[in-house]
């Protein structure tokens, strides 16, 4: 039997290159994936680092497709798209500077703890440069274990996050 079709929510980020062309080029190619399909993409928003401060700001948004892919096959498949556009990961350096991060936050309502993929993603309650444009297009969303992103977002510092043009 075919799997059935989910719901789950994408961060995505750049900071390095043209970052704005390369997180719409990146929400396009999100529906070209495998048994996946766009549902559905907030604006783009400019941020400031976050984490590790000492770094360009971001552009982020937040896009929902509908996969059948399962949950690791989905990562495996963001972390691919991350090397077409460019990513080269130095495991040096914490939270550095990208040209293209894309992180599983959700997967429909399921919690999801393996090795390399925790979902809900760890810090997704606590971001703003996620939870506003995630409350753009989905405030009465669900975060397991911490409530509506309605009420997360109003948690968290959203100082210096505007929307792009
Ligand atoms: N990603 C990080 C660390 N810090 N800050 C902003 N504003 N946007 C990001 O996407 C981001 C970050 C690690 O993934
Ligand atoms: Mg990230
Ligand atoms: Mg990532």
């Amino acid at each position: 039997m075919a799997p059935a079709p989910v719901t789950a929510w994408v961060g995505l980020g750049a900071n390095l290159g043209d970052a704005a062309a390369t997180v719409r080029a990146a929400i396009a190619a999100l529906d070209r994936l495998p048994s996946t399909a766009l549902l559905q993409a907030s604006r783009l928003y400019a941020t400031p680092a976050w984490g590790n401060e000492d770094q360009p700001p971001f552009v982020n948004a937040v896009a929902a497709v509908r996969t059948t892919l399962a949950p690791a096959s989905l990562l495996a498949a963001l972390l691919a798209l991350e090397g077409d556009f460019g990513r080269v990961r130095d495991p040096a350096v914490h939270w550095g500077p990208r040209r293209l991060d894309l992180d599983l936050l959700l997967y429909g309502e399921q919690q999801v703890d393996l090795p390399h993929l925790k979902v809900p993603h760890p810090y997704l309650h606590e971001r703003a440069f996620v939870l506003v444009p995630l409350a753009e297009i989905a405030a009465d969303l669900a975060i397991p274990g911490h409530g509506r992103v309605r009420d997360a977002v109003v948690r968290v510092d959203a100082c210096g996050i505007a929307p792009i043009g």
